[in-house]
């Protein structure tokens, strides 16, 4: 690659473009670098090697089945107290998440992605029976469901009381496909006291992803970027979950599909409303520096609720290659004007990926390419 202007990033340059693992301190040099050009140029390169200038997009459908919550964390907007008063305070029947899935499955969503609070008296049986009369009504549509969080809480409230491993294998034997990445956060104690001290934390989380890995789930990854963590966080984060990937893969069975930076969006009801969040700067050189680091990882994510329509667009050019997708209703983050209704057609999510400049392609919950007429589906060449 030639016009780096930062000459310390030169031997971060040889090291990718000799297939060369980062370490922490490459990592930090690329966050310490004001050549966020050179960064970008250098995550494009490994994004064109994996995927060349396809982008994927997938017709989905979230469903938040309660916003109630028994933990605090002072970033989340979303949770309301349980007995509260709030007038917005929700928890829908397990009728009511059905109806929503066969909604999406008819409207031809691919994949449902359903997760909420941890609900003090929801028991493990509404969990198990929304996922199996899903899995019934929608036989061919991938169940994306439960962070990290969710699990361990279901193994505590299950009764009688269950393991991780158990809540994992019934939820499987319901139907379950897939799980989301949410919860992570960042994996550092000192983060974690002040940011969200009940929730569970790295241990708990990596003991749920290898425990689903284990059982053939594939899961995702997150980290919620852009608060008060520092850089060397961020990296040790990303370090981590690197580690966990090689594991995974050695071992053969579930593995990381993707990762979704998350760009902390400040929420007007919180502690942290006056926080400023991560500039377009920070979330592209971010989006570039998981690329660079996750060099196990396949996909990278763009959620554009969280890092909006413009700068997912932009994102494609800086190691991004999924654009996350339909949504159709996400009620977790909202930002200015944008309420619970959150949509993207098929039709407007491939133009806006041509606009930026790349090929769209479908795809389903496990990256294979999808062929559609409408709300017909199939995968392709099948
Ligand atoms: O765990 C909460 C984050 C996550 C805020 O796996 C916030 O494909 C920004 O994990 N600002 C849930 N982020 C969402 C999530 C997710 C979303 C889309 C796709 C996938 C996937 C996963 O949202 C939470 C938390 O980290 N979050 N509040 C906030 N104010």
């Amino acid at each position: 690659m030639t016009g780096i202007l930062d000459k310390q990033l030169e031997p971060i340059v040889a090291k990718v473009e000799s297939g060369q693992r980062l370490s922490l301190s490459d990592g930090l040099a690329l966050y310490a670098s004001r050549d966020i050009f050179t960064i970008g140029r250098l995550a494009d390169h490994v994004r064109r090697v994996r995927h060349g200038r396809v982008a994927w997009y997938i017709a989905n459908r979230h469903i938040n089945y309660t916003n109630v919550c028994v933990l605090r964390c002072k970033f989340c907007g979303f949770c309301r107290k349980p007995n509260s008063e709030a007038a917005d305070a929700y928890v829908l029947a397990a009728d009511q998440v059905v109806e929503q899935a066969a909604l999406g499955y008819a409207d031809g969503a691919t994949e449902v992605h359903i997760v909420g609070g941890l609900h003090p008296t929801l028991p493990f049986a509404y969990y198990r029976e929304i996922i199996s009369r899903i899995r019934t009504i929608c036989p061919r549509m991938a169940i994306k469901a439960f962070t990290a969080v969710e699990i361990v809480h279901f193994s505590r409230i299950s009764k009688p009381r269950r393991s991780i491993e158990q809540v994992l294998a019934e939820l499987k034997e319901c139907g379950l496909d897939c799980m989301p990445g949410g919860g992570a956060e960042i994996f550092d104690d000192r983060v974690q006291a002040e940011a969200f001290p009940y929730k569970v934390g790295e241990h708990d989380w990596f003991a749920v992803h290898r425990a689903a890995h284990d059982l053939g789930i594939p899961t995702n990854a997150t980290m919620l970027y852009g608060h008060i963590e520092t850089s060397a966080q961020r990296l040790g984060h990303l370090v981590k979950l690197r580690e966990h990937q090689d594991e995974s893969l050695q071992r053969g069975k579930g593995v990381f599909n993707c990762m979704v930076p998350l760009s902390f969006v400040p929420a007007d009801n919180t502690d942290w409303a006056d926080l400023p969040g991560p500039s377009g700067l920070d979330d592209l050189k971010t989006l570039a520096i998981c690329r660079l680091m996750l060099d196990n990882f396949s996909h990278i994510k763009a959620f554009w609720p969280i890092q909006t329509i413009k700068l997912a667009q932009v994102a494609l050019g800086w190691g991004v290659d999924d654009f996350d997708g339909t949504v159709v209703w996400y009620d977790i983050t909202k930002r200015e004007g944008q309420g619970t209704h959150q949509h993207l057609g098929t039709e407007q999510l491939r133009r806006l990926i041509c606009e930026a400049g790349y090929e769209p392609l479908e795809r389903d919950c496990f990256y294979n390419a999808v062929e559609r007429s409408g709300t017909q589906w199939s995968l392709a060449g099948r």
